[in-house]
Formats: structure tokens, sequence, C-alpha cells
């Protein structure tokens, strides 16, 4: 990239930083599978760009050798809105990284650099390697106790085999890529060190359709002469418990797990060597006498098998491993991250409760599992540990609502000096663990270890109300708990399902807690992976056989909801291209089956407003307006792509709308079933026309202030009642249902130290204690999808209706109380947000007659600035009257709220308004 590449791009200016280099959304990615990857980029103006500077062109430059020659170049284009660019240059090899560098021309005059690469995976027809295993299912390895020792129940599971090969290197190679995946999980190392640190690979994906393998540069730890590759492999979602079927493990995929892994070795001299998994490889048994995602973790420290993971190692005494198949078709490069180990909690107390043992408080409901350091643990003395989200009332753990998910991990010892425990093939949903079998337990000894997929954290949320705060915690932490290769209901219980309603509703607040482009990326092909012949989506994705097949209202409508989401946020339209089939044919199968466009069949298990309150919304008109809903968006995507099938989906979204009023709505707007999800989904979903939507939308803000104010919704009405109450100009409303502590209210779970979302507004109640134990999860994130409108309503942090990609912003804080109220509380709320475009940073503060709101406005992007004061109020920004500040032009208020509000449209840059009270 010399000649033509950094010279080029030399002319360096105050303009314009391009950062946050991402391809197919991910920073640096080893092993892509794409053809044309989404090459994207954010911009940060210098501290001298003038306000309202923009980008004006951009190029992107793409070769092998960052000192050589162009692959592709784009040469510059001219584009003022460009957030990134499809690669469209010659085919990419594979196994080949690529440096890429965007420069981004400013309005202000000059250019910017910056430089990333990616790497692209195995080619077509380049896995060679076999899939291999031991398999013990076929012999009995069910351990007997050794003398004095109590049966260790194995949950009907496996022993964790471990797989070795050596290899001679000639030379130290000069690159080393090791792509590998299970059907199970896998644990890599190379000469006794593991490679990358990816946890639970190679993650949850319909096996029978699609298996992601990862790729891990291991050229520092290959070298000259006798290397050893060692895997230890576990059941996983593979042939492991899954779901809440407690007598099947391996029902749903295979019954032992197997490994394929192949390892490039490219030599200084340019000859190359492959090594990959064959029946040359050696098999045993190790210390992991089972390990299961539901049931835990036994290591039987007796088994350990030194040094097996290094070169030199005697495996004369192994068995061959076994080649279970050669089918490599199904093999992918993942779209996603990895579920990384993302944090570490120490305890926030160790009680002991009896003479050897302990219970931990980790302060902090989560997923993942606990680190332990042992000392001196006998040969054949366990350690066992048992999880749980909360206590009984006599002080135990409280594990019924695990329903038959064990959570329980058991280290046996051998005599050692220290081990350092920590399972490594299953997780837990806990805030509490037990530990059984030390009489002593130091704080350093253990750690609570955070799980999640690693998606990068893009948001910030504050405010001034302790309550408020709180609960955005809480959001994050049911968004960490799960978020593990696929977005679960739950981590603790025999479930942590995809289920399609859940990350539905809470996408919105995933979005902008965290840049979760690429995670869903990877879940939307399990969804349409899971999509019937018929055109059905499921309920849950990965489909699993026995879980409600057919998508219900509201569940299988996610297939087209999220694609449309995504695309929204982050702009790129192949969220929409790969699924705009799929969507169609969802669409088409709901009409097929309900001619006169009322959604009564086909509804699968219909869950309604699942676990709402009081009275049930009527199951059709739930369904019904989903139906216009998915019409509608599938007619926006279609438009969006340019496809022909936009007008008959928007023709079949209006007599849907129709057909909707004609049955349930009276000429009064009133909604069959005057429930408040019925009036939330049509003025959500925008299916009345105004002259109903008036009425509709007095009826429901009476409904709910009639009720205490209260809210009556359940996981598919949660997430609108905030922004529709809002809509309705009644942010009063809003801020007293999120103020309210009695239950059922967002803040009632707090009285009970809840540290994430509760599955129901009552899970637990002073009356009666624990809801019933066959569905009471305490983080479960649906609940909590009111967490968007922290965002965009109370902070103001938001884009337009038809804006993508947050290029035309609104910025509208909601005040918990009006700034002319005077003898308020002083109150302020802050948000920032990575957007795809740059960061945007909101902060208001208001006092008695007093209202400031500092903003950042990503380069590039513009913003509809609404001020929550009565237009007679002195407005400066910075040290000018607003009417002559520059890039700020007055727009007028809104006439409805003439005497509240004023409005300016302002473009990229940082501002600071300050509105005062006159008189
Ligand atoms: C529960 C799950 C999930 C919900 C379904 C209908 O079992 O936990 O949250 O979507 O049921």
């Amino acid at each position: 990239m010399t000649e033509g590449g950094s010279q080029r791009h030399s002319q360096r200016s105050h303009g314009l930083r391009p950062y946050a280099l991402r391809c197919d959304h991910r920073t640096t990615p080893l092993g892509i599978g794409e053809s044309a990857p989404l090459l994207s980029w954010r911009l940060a103006a210098g501290e001298k760009t003038p306000r309202g500077n923009a980008p004006v062109a951009y190029r992107v430059d793409v070769a092998e050798d960052p000192d050589g020659p162009s692959h592709w170049d784009t040469g510059r284009v001219e584009d003022t809105g460009a957030t990134g660019v499809g690669y469209a240059g010659p085919p990419l090899r594979p196994r080949t990284r690529y440096h890429w560098r965007v420069t981004v021309w400013a309005a202000s005059g000059g250019a910017e650099s910056a430089e990333s690469w990616f790497e692209t995976g195995l080619g077509e027809g380049e896995w060679r390697a076999s899939w291999i295993a031991r398999d013990w299912t076929a012999v009995d390895v069910v351990d007997p106790p050794e003398e004095g020792e109590r049966a260790l129940d194995s949950h009907g599971l496996s022993p964790s085999p471990l797989l070795r090969r050596e290899f001679t290197a000639p030379m130290t190679p000069v690159r080393a890529r090791l792509y590998v995946s299970a059907r199970g999980l896998y644990e890599v190392r190379v000469n006794g060190e593991r490679a990358g640190d990816a946890e639970l690979a190679p993650g949850w994906t319909d096996y029978r359709h699609r298996i992601q393998y990862q790729a891990y540069d291991v050229t520092e730890l290959v070298r000259e002469g006798a290397n050893a590759l060692a895997v230890t492999l576990a059941d996983g979602w593979w042939s492991g418990y899954v779901g809440f079927d407690p007598r099947r493990a391996g029902a749903h995929y295979g019954t032992f797990p197997q490994l394929i892994a192949q390892l490039h070795l490219d030599y200084p001299d340019g000859s190359a060597d492959v090594v990959g998994t064959d029946e040359t490889w050696r098999a045993a048994r190790g210390p992991i006498r089972y390990a299961d995602l539901l049931m835990g973790e036994c290591h039987d420290a007796r088994y350990t098998v030194d040094g097996w993971d290094r070169p030199g190692f005697d495996d004369g005494g192994w068995e061959a491993a076994r080649v279970a198949d050669t089918d490599t078709s199904l093999l992918v490069a993942s779209v996603d991250e990895p579920v990384r180990a993302l944090g570490e909690l120490p305890p926030a107390e160790i009680r002991k409760v009896g003479p050897e043992t302990h219970l931990v408080d980790f302060g902090q409901n989560f997923a993942g599992r606990v680190r332990l350091t042992v000392r001196g643990l006998a040969p054949g003395r366990r350690v066992v540990l048992r999880h749980a989200e909360a206590l009984d009332e006599d002080g135990s753990l409280y594990v019924t609502n695990l329903r038959t998910a064990a959570a329980t991990d058991v280290l046996i010892g051998r005599g050692d000096d220290t081990v350092v425990f920590e399972p490594r093939f299953t997780y837990h949903g806990f805030r509490y663990a037990e530990v059984t079998g030390l009489p002593e337990l130091d704080a350093a000894d253990v750690t609570g270890v955070v799980l999640h997929s690693d998606t990068p954290w893009a948001g910030a949320f504050d405010c001034s109300d302790p309550g408020v705060r709180r609960l955005h915690h809480n959001i994050t932490w049911g968004q960490r708990s799960n978020f593990v290769s696929v977005p679960t209901d739950c981590p603790q219980r025999d479930e942590r399902l995809g289920w399609l309603a859940d990350a539905q509703v809470f996408l919105p607040t995933a979005c902008l807690n965290a840049d979760v482009a690429a995670f869903f990326a990877k879940w939307t092909r399990d969804v349409l992976d899971a999509q019937s012949p018929d055109g059905g989506f499921p309920n849950v994705a990965p489909r699993l056989a026995g879980v409600a097949d057919e998508g219900a209202p509201g569940w299988g409508d996610a297939g087209v909801l999220v694609p449309w989401h995504l695309y929204r946020v982050y702009g790129d339209e192949r969220f929409l291209a790969c699924s705009l089939d799929a969507m169609g044919a969802w669409v088409d199968l709901i009409h097929r089956h309900n001619p006169d466009l009322i959604w009564r069949t086909k509804v699968g298990p219909h869950f309604a407003d699942w676990l709402s309150l009081g009275r049930p919304t009527p199951r059709e008109v739930v369904a019904t307006a989903y139906f216009a809903r998915s019409a509608e968006l599938t007619a926006r995507a279609a438009r969006v792509l340019g496809d022909g099938r936009a007008d008959r989906y928007a023709a079949l979204a209006a007599d849907v709308r129709r057909a909707f009023i004609e049955e349930f709505v009276s000429a009064d707007g009133r909604i069959e079933g005057d429930t408040q999800t019925a009036y939330l989904l049509a003025l959500a979903f925008e299916l009345l026309p105004g002259e109903l939507a008036d009425p509709a939308g007095k009826r429901l803000a009476a409904l709910v202030e009639e009720a205490g104010p209260r809210l009556s919704t359940g996981f598919l009405g949660v997430g609108l009642i905030a922004p529709v109450l809002d809509g309705l100009d009644r942010p009063d409303l809003v801020h007293a249902l999120l103020g309210r502590t009695e239950q059922p209210s967002w803040l009632y779970p707090l009285r009970h130290g809840a540290t994430t979302i509760w599955e129901r507004w009552d899970g637990y109640t002073d009356e009666g204690g624990f809801q019933a134990p066959a569905m009471n999860s305490f983080n479960h994130y649906a609940l909590g999808s009111v967490g968007e409108w922290l965002y965009r309503g109370l902070a103001g942090l938001d884009q337009a209706p038809d804006s993508v990609a947050y290029g035309d912003l609104v910025i509208r804080p909601r005040p918990f109380t009006p700034p002319e109220v005077s003898g308020a509380e002083p109150s302020w709320a802050e948000a920032a947000y990575e957007s795809p475009r740059g960061r945007i940073g909101v902060r208001w503060e208001r006092a008695d007659g007093r209202f400031q709101l500092d903003l950042t406005v990503p380069p590039g992007a513009t913003a509809t600035v609404h001020l929550p004061v009565p237009r007679t109020w002195d407005v400066r920004e910075g040290d000018d009257p607003v009417g002559d500040a520059p890039g700020v032009e007055i727009v007028g208020s809104e006439p409805a709220a003439e005497e509240r509000s004023f409005v300016c449209r302002v473009s990229s840059g940082e501002y600071r308004f300050l509105a005062r009270r006159t008189e």
C-alpha cells in the first residue's frame, strides 16, 4: 500500500478520523467465510473540526501486503452518508490476511485514514480432516465408587475424551492457523498452551444445518521439531442435555462428541504443511468424568494425565481415535464472536453454614461459573459446588426453580498441593454458590467468572434516580447473562433456549447497550435454518424437536421484526437481503391459512401477551396486530432492497389493518378486550387512522391511570408501553410507571434485592413468597425491554422514524418533572452510544427554572433537538442566544406542545444548550 497507498492517503488534517474499523461487524476477524464482507468505520471529529463538518467522500483500499499493490481500491467515492462499503473486488483467496485502509475526506478539507485487517478462512473444498471421536457410550465407564466413597451421579453422561497427536515441524513456521470445530464443545491446546480464548466453542447452531468453525492464530505456539495438538471434548449442546427434556441427553443431535481440526503451517521457504484430525490421533479419558451445560461438571483430579498436551508424551497406552464421519459440508466460518470469560466477580460475602460448607454470595446474578483454588485436597475427597439465584427462607440455596438442571460442579482430589478448579464445559445462572467439602474458604480463593458472547459494550446510561439507575444495571446484567451463543430466555434452569419473542422484544434495548450486530447476524441465520419448508418460523432458534415447533404470534414474527430492526440500527442491508424471502414466506403462510385476514389458525401454542396480568388480551387481537406488522415490515424491507414484492405486501398490510379495525375496533376507538396491550399493539404498529388513534390513545392512558397508574402488560406489551404513552404526550405516566415500587412494576424486584430482571412481575411477593417454581426465573430479559426508553426517552437519545444507522437523530429528553415545576428536585440523565456513525452523547440537567443539555452529534449526522422548556424561556447555546449560535437553526415548536417545547435543528458537533426561565 505504499505507492498509491499510504502516500496517496497521506493528506492529514484536523478533519474526521475513522475509527472502530470492522469487517462484517467484527474487529480483525480471523477466518471469515463471506465473499463480500462489509468494511465499516465510525468517525470522530478532531478537536478543531468545525461544527457541521461532514464526510464528503471515502476511499477503501485492500491489499495483501500493506506495503504492496492494492488488491482492490474503490478510488475516491463521493458519498456523504457512507458508514461502510461492501467488498466488491477480485475474489478473496482463502486463508489470506487482507489489510485495509479507509480514508475519509471532510467537508472542511483534508483527509484522514485508518487501517485494519481481516483474514479469510478455509476455501471451498479445503476441509480435508475427518470428524474423530472416542465414543464412550459404547463401553461401560461408570466408575465404581472407591472404598468409602459415595456413588457419583453422572446423569448418564460419559467422560470427556482427550484427543492428541504429535507432528514434526521441519522449521519454525512463519504462520500457523488452526481451524477447529466440534460436534459438542472443544478446548484445544498446542504444546501445552491454550489456543485462543473462546469458551463453549463452537457455540450453538442447529448442527443438522450448520456448524461454525473457529480460526486461531497459533504461529507463536508452534516450533521447530516435535509439537503436540491436544483437545478435550465435551457434550455441550450436541450430545448433552438441552432444553427441558431431562431424560434425553443426546436426543437432539448426536450421542457422543466429535472433533474436527486442521492446522495449516506455512514455512519461511515457501513450503507448507497441513495436520488434520484423522485415524492417527490417539484417545484416552481424562479428568472430566462428565461435563454438561445443565447438569454441571465433575473434575476428578485422580484421572489427570500429566503432560498429555505436550510433545514427548507416551501415548502408547492410548487407543486410536475413531473416525466418526468425513462429511464437512455443514461447516461454515463463524460470523459472530465466541463466548468469552468477560468479567470476574469477587465474593461479596462468604458465610460458613456448616462444618465444611460455605455460602458464597457474589452480589450479582450472572451466567458463568466459579473458579476455586483448593489446597491439599486428599485423594478421593470431594468439593461440591451448587448454584442458585436466590436463597430460601431458611437461608439455604433456592434451587427448585432450576427444575432438572443440577447445576452442580464437583472436584475430586488426588492430593495435589494446589488445584485451581474452573469447570470448562458448563455454565450456570447464579448469584450464590454453596461450597461443600472445605473446612475453610478464603475469599481470595473464590471468583465468579462471567461468561457471555463477546458483544462490545456500546451504550452507557445513568440518571439521578437511584431506582432507575439500578433498573438499567439489572437490564444490562440480563443481557450479559442471556447472550450466550444464542439469545436465551434464561441461563439457570433446564431451558436456556433461543425464544424468538424474548429476543424480538428485547432487541431494541440490546442494540443500545452493546454492539450486537455480529451476534444477531449469527442468530438470524439460526432463525432462517429453523424455518419450516411451508414458511413457518419456529418459537425457538436453534429449532429443537419437541419445543412447540409452530411459531406463535409475536414469536414467529421475530423472523421479520429482528432483521428489520438490525437494518435500522446498523444500516446493513444484508440483514434484509438474507431474510426477505423468509419474511415473505412467513407472511404468505399466515395469509394462506387466514384468508379473511384475522389470524386465527396457524397460531402454534399461542402464548398471546405472555405473563400479562389481569384480563387477557384476546388472542386474535394480538395475532392480527402482528400479522399487519409483519406484512408492513416485509413491504418496507422489499422497498429498501428495490424488490418488486414491496407493493404487494404493503397492500396486504393495509388490508390486514382494515380487517383489524372492522373486526376489533369500535367507532369510539375501543379495541376488543380493552386491555393495555391491545391498545399498545394497535398504536405502536400504527394500525389505526388518526380519528381512531386519538380516542384509542386516550383510552390507553385512562386504563393505565385508573389502574394506579399501573401496568398489566406481558412480554409483548411491556416494551411498547413507555414509547407509546410517551408518543401520546404522556411522559408523566411513563415516569409514574417507572417510579412505582409496588408490585407489579419494574422497581418492585429491587425491594427484594434483584440484580437482574425477573421473568415474572411477581417472581417473589411479600405475601406469597416465591412464585410456582415450575416457571420462575430471576434472570429473564423480556420485561427489561423498557431499557430502550431509558436511552430514547428519559435521556432523549433517538433516531428519527425514517432514519437508518443514526443518520438523523432526535434528541428529546423527558425529564422526570417538567423544568417549570418549581420546587422539584434537581435531576439529570445521560446516555452515550457508539452508533455506526460515531459517538452520540446526551446529558441533561434540570433544576428549578433551568435546563441544560450537552449534546454530541457525530460527523455526518443531523439532529432535531427538543428542549423541554416553554418558548418564553431564554435559550442559549454556548455563549450565544440560540438564534445566533453557529450551526443551530430554530425550527419552531411542535404544535401540540406549543408552550412546552423549543425545537431546533443542528448538524454534527458539540453543543451546550442552556435554557432559563425569564421573569
Ligand atoms: C417460557 C420461556 C420464554 C417464553 C416462553 C413462551 O418457558 O422462558 O421466556 O418465551 O415460555
